[in-house]
C-alpha cells in the first residue's frame, strides 16, 4: 500500500501504538518556519523530553525525502532546525513532497493527517491557523480549519494568534461541528495572553475531563472531526493583549506593504512579532509550547487508561 510504503514509524512509536500507550504528536512548521535557530530546536528537544516526563511517548512529525516521518531523531530535528530550504506544507502539499521525494515540515493540518494515518490521537503545538483578518476579500482561511473538520485528532494549542480573526475562527469551527475546549478558564485565549475578548464555547478542567470528552466525540457519538483544546499561557509568562495587539497592527501593516501573500503570510507575520517585541514573545511562545505538552502527554495518558 502506497500509504504504508511513504509512513516511517519510529520503532519506539510503534510499540508504543502497537501496545495501546499514550502517544503524543508533535508538528514541526513550528521549527522551521515558528522559530528561529538556535531556540526551534531547543525547544523541540525539550518538548519532547516533557512529553516523555509525564509518560508519553513523542512523536515529531515532518516529511523527509518523500516519506511521512512520525517520530524523529536528533539529527532529523536539527536539519528542519537549520536548513534554509525546507518547504512549509499543509496536506495539499504532502502528495507533491511524496511524488518528488522532497522534505517538508508539517503544518497543524499536514500533522494532524499524518499522525491520524499512523493511529495517533493527541497531539501538541503552539498556535493553530485560522480564518485571517480581512479573509472576506483575501479568502485567506488556513487549512488547519478543513483538517479539524474531517480529521479526529485533538490538537492542544494556546488558543488563536491575534494575527488572525478569533471570532471568524470560532464559527468556522462551529460550522465544521468541531467541539472547542478551554482547559481551566472561563475566557478563550489569544496565544500570548489567557484571555481574547471572547468566552470559551466550552471549559473542562483537566485531562481526565478532556480526555472523556475525546471518548464522548470519537467512540461514543463516532463524529469524524478533530478537536480544539485552547490551554491558555501560564500567567507568569502571559503578555497581555493590549500590549501585542499595537505589535499585530504593525506586522499586519507591514504585510500589506509589502505585497506578501499565500504561504507566507503566517511565517512572515509570526517572524515580524518576534523582531519587535526584542525576543520576549518568543519566551512566551516557548513557555506556553511546554504548557501545551505537558497537557497534551496528560491527556494521551488519561485517554489510554480508559482503553477506548
Ligand atoms: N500559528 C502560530 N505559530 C505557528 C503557526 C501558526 O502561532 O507556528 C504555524 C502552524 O504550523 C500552523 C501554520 O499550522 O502556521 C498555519 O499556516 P497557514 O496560516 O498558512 O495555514
Ligand atoms: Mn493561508
Amino acid at each position: 500500500m502506497m500509504a504504508a510504503m511513504s509512513l516511517v514509524v519510529q520503532p519506539e512509536v510503534a510499540d508504543a501504538l502497537r501496545d495501546g500507550r499514550a502517544v503524543v504528536a508533535l508538528e514541526s512548521t513550528i521549527i522551521s518556519h515558528g522559530m528561529p535557530f538556535p531556540q526551534n530546536v531547543e525547544m523541540a528537544t525539550e518538548v519532547e523530553q516533557i512529553v516523555r516526563d509525564e509518560g508519553a511517548v513523542p512523536a515529531t512529525i515532518a516529511v523527509l525525502d518523500g516519506r511521512c516521518h512520525v517520530g524523529l531523531d536528533e539529527a532529523c530535528l536539527h536539519t528542519l532546525a537549520t536548513s534554509g530550504d525546507v518547504v512549509k506544507a499543509t496536506t495539499r502539499d504532502l502528495p507533491w513532497l511524496i511524488a518528488t521525494g522532497r522534505t517538508g515540515a508539517t503544518t497543524v493540518a499536514a500533522t494532524m493527517r499524518i499522525a491520524a494515518l499512523a493511529g495517533i490521537r493527541v497531539f501538541a503545538t503552539g498556535g493553530i491557523g485560522g480564518v485571517h483578518r480581512g479573509a472576506s476579500s483575501t479568502f485567506d482561511v488556513s487549512a488547519d480549519l478543513t483538517e479539524l473538520a474531517t480529521t479526529p485528532v485533538a490538537v492542544v494549542s494556546a488558543g488563536i494568534k491575534s494575527i488572525l480573526d478569533i471570532g471568524l475562527t470560532l464559527e468556522r469551527l462551529e460550522t465544521a461541528s468541531v467541539p472547542v475546549i478551554v482547559n481551566a478558564s472561563d475566557d478563550f485565549p489569544s496565544f500570548y495572553s489567557r484571555t481574547s475578548g471572547l468566552p470559551a464555547p466550552r471549559r473542562l478542567d483537566g485531562a481526565v475531563e478532556i480526555a472523556r470528552l475525546l471518548d464522548a466525540t470519537w467512540n461514543a457519538l463516532g463524529l469524524r472531526v478533530g478537536v480544539s483544546i485552547a490551554n491558555p499561557i501560564p500567567a507568569a509568562a502571559e503578555i497581555p493583549a493590549g500590549e501585542i495587539a499595537a505589535v499585530i497592527e504593525h506586522a499586519l501593516d507591514s504585510l500589506a506593504a509589502e505585497g506578501i501573500t499565500g504561504q507566507e503570510v503566517t511565517p512572515y507575520l509570526l517572524a515580524h512579532v518576534v523582531e519587535q517585541t526584542g525576543g520576549r514573545s518568543l519566551e512566551a511562545n516557548i513557555a506556553l509550547v511546554r504548557n501545551n505538552a505537558t497537557l497534551a502527554a496528560q491527556v494521551a495518558v488519561a485517554y489510554a487508561g480508559l482503553g477506548a
